[in-house]
């Protein structure tokens, strides 16, 4: 496959963008090779600057779940558009979209909108402390909740990519409230309690973990979790902003029954443009300002056309209601991936939940981040490019999730799967 456009977008891009890329993981540090500029995508499809398609598994890593270029969510955002694109004013799109997120979280009885996962997260943490009077954070390895300072600390996603899980930049003084605990390890959990029982103002959890590939929650982890923090008086915050409207509608608190206090969105809210959200209980959210003193604020906070194509994509998600679909679809890729690298002899897990799901070339169960580094990322990147070749996108990085859109089909499942057996068999071990 040609990619002399990619290859000189990338050129021209390192002079002036560091690392060519908006964002690290679009680099390919993690799979090696130049990454591919694209140029337009519909539905399951991405179209590169060459004219290559693809079989796109990122989908903008996560919130093109309806497809891309979905048609009733560009006809609202044009529409917004039309409108006047930013007023710095409250508008009616805000309210709609908020009463949306409300009916679906029962847990969320008031939110705010804000433009990123990241600030969401910020936001919440903030608010978490204001509430409690308390001042740590237990946050798991492997767990990535957006590039705020205090959670850069044994940090998934790029940061892992990259082999740098906790930043440079970031003074030991603002991570000295991050506690680090193991993913599925209640015990892990226990003991820092045990050690910092009065200072802990929440526990901050990716219910599925996104950001190491895909880690599954085991044992009723969540659901201890949510004990231990009551017992504690600290808050259960769930990280959403992947899992939220993707493993159910209701997010991974409806999937596997755990009330958080807060929650953090973004990804799917915003239906492909830049959306985030925290909410939770009454009495916390109205610490945040104007009504209390948690102070948070965004000149594009709730922007109208964020908020028209986050209504249209949820509204869409509703009536189409594709989970059944996507669920099924991902555990038939799942299994057809395993069986063609068993045919190969290669030991290959895809854990999978919803439309997510990862590669990882190990013969060992994966719980936890420590064991996720353990699968082989060498194997995974040669993988990764042998199926580039052959038209299909994966994440370009081990710890990291791919999904399925409501228009993948069938055929593109089995299309990846015969990909995936080529590509197994062309594996240098
Ligand atoms: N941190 C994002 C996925 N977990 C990657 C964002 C991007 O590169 O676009």
């Amino acid at each position: 496959m040609k990619r002399k456009n990619s290859q000189n977008l990338f050129k021209k891009a390192q002079k002036i963008i560091p690392g060519g890329v908006n964002s690290p993981v679009r680099a390919f540090r993690g799979v090696g090779g130049d990454p591919v500029f694209m140029k337009s995508a519909k539905g399951p499809i991405l179209t590169d600057v060459d004219g290559n398609h693809y079989i796109d598994y990122v989908g903008s890593w996560g919130p093109m779940i309806l497809g891309h270029a979905h048609p009733k969510v560009l006809k609202a955002i044009e529409g917004a558009a039309k409108r006047g694109t930013s007023f710095g004013t409250p508008t009616s799109a805000e309210i709609d979209l908020a009463l949306e997120v409300i009916k679906a979280y029962p847990s969320i009885e008031k939110v705010r909108f804000v433009s990123s996962g990241t600030e969401a997260v910020m936001g919440a943490i903030r608010v978490a402390r204001g509430f409690t009077k308390k001042n740590k954070i237990i946050k798991f390895d492997g767990c990535y909740h957006g590039h705020a300072d205090s959670l850069l600390v044994k940090a998934g996603s790029g940061a892992a990519t990259l082999g740098v899980p906790d930043s440079a930049g970031v003074p030991a003084e603002f991570t000295e409230h991050t506690l680090i605990a193991t993913f599925n390890d209640i015990d892990s959990v226990k003991k820092l309690f045990e050690e910092f029982s009065d200072d802990i103002a929440a526990v901050i959890v990716e219910p599925v973990v996104g950001n190491m590939g895909v880690i599954l929650p085991q044992d009723d982890f969540l659901l201890k979790l949510r004990v231990l923090c009551d017992e504690e008086e600290s808050l259960l915050i769930l990280d959403e902003v992947m899992t939220g409207f993707r493993v159910a509608f209701g997010g991974a608190q409806d999937f596997y029954g755990v009330t958080p206090d807060i929650t953090t969105l973004g990804k799917i809210i915003g239906g492909g443009l830049p959306v985030g959200a925290y909410g939770g209980r009454g009495d916390i959210m109205d610490c945040v300002a104007p009504v209390g003193p948690v102070y948070q604020a965004g000149t594009l906070s709730g922007n109208p056309v964020a908020m028209a194509a986050g209504l249209s994509t949820l509204q869409n998600l509703k009536k189409a209601n594709p989970y059944k679909k996507l669920a099924k679809l991902t555990q038939k890729l799942a299994e057809g991936i395993e069986e063609a690298a068993s045919k190969n002899n290669i030991s290959v897990l895809v854990p999978h939940v919803g439309s997510m799901f990862t590669i990882f070339f190990t013969g060992d169960p994966i719980t936890n981040a420590q064991e996720a580094r353990g699968a082989d990322k060498n194997l995974y990147a040669q993988f990764f490019h042998l199926m580039l070749d052959q038209g299909i996108y994966l994440a370009p990085s081990q710890f990291e999730a791919c999904f399925i859109s409501a228009t993948h089909t069938e055929k593109h499942i089995q299309q990846t799967i015969k990909a995936a057996n080529k590509a197994f068999s062309g594996l240098v071990l």
